[in-house]
């Protein structure tokens, strides 16, 4: 994330990561504050293992797309309402990419944060069975959440 301030928000898709038996390294890093940070992260990110980034930014939200450029990686964006525009700046800077460096953008905030957790498990549940089964656990707790009647 761009901010410690954004952990409020992304600390949403830590707790997803971590209830589906994910590993996950979670760090502030910021594309414009932080510049040697995030490319020293990425630079070696593949051959520590990771397999998905999720950046969650606010404002002018160019930390996933600044990302996604160093990396082949598959790079998952989340807006965060962090700045007086609430949020649909981050939305359009982060969905909005040129065309040749993807990024998949996610709903503003929280649940943002949580799907961006749920698609990285998507991704990971292709090759790891155990990762499938617990996904598929998941969504059968949810149903049962849901109660038949108000
Ligand atoms: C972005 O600027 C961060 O992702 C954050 O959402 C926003 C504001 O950052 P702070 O000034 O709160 O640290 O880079």
């Amino acid at each position: 994330m761009g901010s410690k301030n954004d952990y409020e928000i992304m600390r949403k898709a830590e707790e997803t990561l971590t209830e589906l038996g994910i590993g996950c390294d979670t760090r502030v890093i910021s594309a414009h504050r932080t510049p040697a940070r995030l490319t020293a992260f990425l630079a070696d990110a593949e051959a520590r293992g990771i397999e998905a980034v999720i950046c969650g930014a606010g404002g002018a939200a160019h930390l996933a797309g600044v990302a996604a450029a160093h990396t082949l990686l598959p790079v998952l964006g989340v807006p965060i309402d962090s700045s007086p525009l609430g949020g649909l700046d981050a939305l359009l800077s982060t969905v909005q990419m040129p065309g040749g460096i993807p990024v998949a953008t996610f709903g503003v905030g929280r649940s943002g944060a949580q799907n961006a957790a749920l698609f990285a498990a998507a991704i990971l549940a292709r090759k790891d069975a155990g990762v499938r089964e617990r996904l598929a656990k998941y969504r059968e707790a949810q149903s049962a959440a849901v109660p038949e009647r108000p």
